[in-house]
């Protein structure tokens, strides 16, 4: 890695309240989101920060796999002890998206948008994912990982066959080299913000800013679910992060997890 955990924390530059207390920085895991899973049991405290060159089995979500070539974009994870409700989990990844997002666009200025819930995109293309994995015990989260991919300096010959047509990065974008220990600081320093504003049960806060940066929102919509496919207008969000979506006959359903596709600009 072409930078440190000192070079990070001076980039930081100014205190967090919770996030990047503990910054861990590898060449190659397997994921980071396994490794600071791995932390957290070992007692590393919640705003810990994994950060590798390379992942050799980076995750998706459902079981997919985040393709993670060696120094060229920013893997990370942020492992998490939230005191939110479980019913809000959903609620942590639009949170994460909406870190990233303003993140990504004060630090490149390129208009990044939000495809829900996880989704960042430039020209309907995907800049990065967040997966967030969740040990949850009765009523209560125990812990959390939040674990973010963003494609930086990635350029069409690194990207595989097949994603070529659904991937991008910033290089791709912008026609610029960014420098990731940048990119890093400016993610944690958003993420303490406004994962704090979710620990205050801020959640209008939150959705606003989540919608002002969506794509999603006044789309028609492809929904892959487990058991059926639904077209749909996305409508809005609830306060549980759930998107709602108008059916062709006039009902609502409410969605808390899927992929989806989007059709055409209304
Ligand atoms: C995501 O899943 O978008 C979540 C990605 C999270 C990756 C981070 S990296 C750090 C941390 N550690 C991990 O192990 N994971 C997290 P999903 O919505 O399921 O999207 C996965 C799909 O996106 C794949 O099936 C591909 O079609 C596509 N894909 C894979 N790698 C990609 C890449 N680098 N850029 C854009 N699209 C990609």
């Amino acid at each position: 890695m072409e930078f440190t955990v000192e070079d990070l924390k001076k980039a930081i530059s100014s205190k967090t309240l919770e996030i990047g207390k503990e910054i861990v920085i590898y060449d190659e895991v397997e994921s980071t989101n396994s490794m600071a899973n791995e932390l957290l049991k070992q007692g590393y405290p919640s705003g810990t920060v994994v950060i590798a060159d390379r992942q050799i089995k980076g995750k998706g979500r459902l079981g997919r796999k985040w393709i993670s070539p060696y120094g060229k974009n920013l893997y990370m994870s942020i492992a998490l002890k939230p005191t939110i409700p479980p019913k809000y989990a959903t609620l942590l990844t639009l949170t994460s998206a909406v870190a990233c997002t303003t993140a990504l666009r004060r630090y490149t200025d390129i208009p990044v948008m939000i495809k829900w819930p996880n989704d960042m995109l430039v020209d309907d293309k995907k800049v990065g994912g967040i997966l967030t994995e969740m040990k949850i015990e009765g009523e209560k989260i125990k812990s959390a990982v939040v674990g973010i991919g963003i494609n930086v300096n990635m350029t069409e010959e690194d990207i595989p066959e097949e994603i070529k047509e659904i991937a991008s990065s910033l290089k791709i974008c912008k026609e610029e080299e960014f420098l990731r220990v940048l990119l890093a600081a400016e993610i944690i320093k958003e993420f303490d913000k406004w994962y704090q504003l979710l620990e205050k049960r801020q959640r209008k806060t939150i959705i606003d800013r989540w919608i002002q940066l969506s794509c999603t929102i006044g789309r028609q919509v492809k929904i892959v679910l487990s058991d059926k496919e639904l077209i749909a207008g996305a409508e809005a969000i609830d306060e549980e992060g759930r998107l709602i979506v108008k059916l062709s006959d006039g009902t609502y359903e409410k969605i808390s997890a899927g992929d989806v596709t989007l059709l055409r600009t209304k």
